[in-house]
């Protein structure tokens, strides 16, 4: 995990080898240079190899206090900050929500690296891990944000920013920071779903299989099947065949991954593999998304890491 979050990586080398990422992952590790973000929280370049893996992360254990913040836990890290005027948004209804993200240097930074195909992604999760969003705001000249939410149910909400910035003491580290909002109304905090390894989505089967441990590295793969077929049709997105978010029960740390998988072309699956690093213990939801004949898919589930 923690790792993960940052790990999550973007970047990508897409074309190398899944055996070429894994050992860009191991010397991602091993760098020096995450390390120093490592901390980020968010993530970890390195990830970026593995999609998943959370190299950088590893080093950190999951119980120190440092941990919060490159799980993207933190709003600020290392001199970057997500900064927003907002601290309630209404509920039911689409919003925008504006933020920047600062330098060390206190100022707007509008410089970022582009990973997975965007400068920032975002995603909203309620404290319940419930109403997952992931988008991709829009930045002014001035380096102001802006996201679009779809309505929100009431209650406390985390949003995250993940982002490389291209300036500064960490360019090129991939940070992931978060603010916390209180969406108004009665909020009815839903359970979360027991640990499944399998879930339904549109008509897909998604089967999970690995027994991640919290801060290790395990393989973890997603087999896609449709009316008892593998599906082998799955497009890029985001320049990968599919983008998982997972958060923790509990303190809502985020870890992101990307399939090890090679892209090419509209013919990946049934099997996505991912080189998992869960931070922490405990019941993690995970949201898979992969996209289909131009429409995206969400699968969702809960998975337990010893
Ligand atoms: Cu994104």
């Amino acid at each position: 995990m923690f790792a993960s979050p940052r790990s999550l990586s973007r970047r990508r080398p897409v074309a190398a080898g899944a055996t070429a990422l894994l050992a860009l992952v191991l010397t991602a590790c091993g760098s020096s240079s995450h390390s120093g973000h490592a901390g980020m929280p968010g993530m970890d370049h390195a990830a970026m190899a593995s999609p998943g893996a959370a190299s950088s992360a590893m080093p950190r254990m999951p119980g120190m206090p440092g941990m919060a913040a490159g799980e993207g836990l933190a709003a600020e890290l290392d001199g970057y900050r997500l900064d927003s005027p907002v601290v309630g948004l209404p509920s039911g209804q689409a919003v925008s929500y504006p933020f920047t993200i600062t330098g060390p240097d206190g100022q707007p930074i509008t410089d970022f690296a582009v990973a997975q195909t965007k400068k920032l992604h975002f995603y909203a999760i309620r404290s319940d891990l419930t109403g997952y969003q992931h988008l991709h705001p829009t930045m002014a000249d001035d380096g102001t944000w802006t996201t679009d939410l779809a309505a929100l149910d009431p209650g406390n909400w985390r949003l995250y920013a993940a982002f490389t910035p291209n300036t500064g003491p960490h360019k090129g580290g991939e940070f992931v920071l978060s603010r916390s909002v209180t969406v108004s109304g009665e909020a009815a905090a839903a359970p979360l779903p027991a640990a499944a390894d399998s879930t339904t989505v549109d008509g897909y089967t998604v089967a999970v299989h690995g027994e991640p441990m919290a801060g290790m590295a395990h393989k973890v793969t997603a087999t896609i099947s449709k009316d008892g077929r593998p599906v082998t049709d799955l497009q890029p997105y985001l320049d990968s065949y599919a983008h998982l978010s997972a958060f923790h029960e509990g303190d809502q740390a985020l870890a992101h991954l990307h399939p090890l998988n090679v892209v090419d072309g509209d013919h990946g699956g049934p099997t996505l593999t991912f080189h998992a690093v869960l931070g922490k213990s405990g019941n993690w939801r995970v949201f898979l998304q992969f996209q289909t004949a131009g429409k995206l898919h969400t699968a969702v589930l809960t998975m337990h890491v010893a």
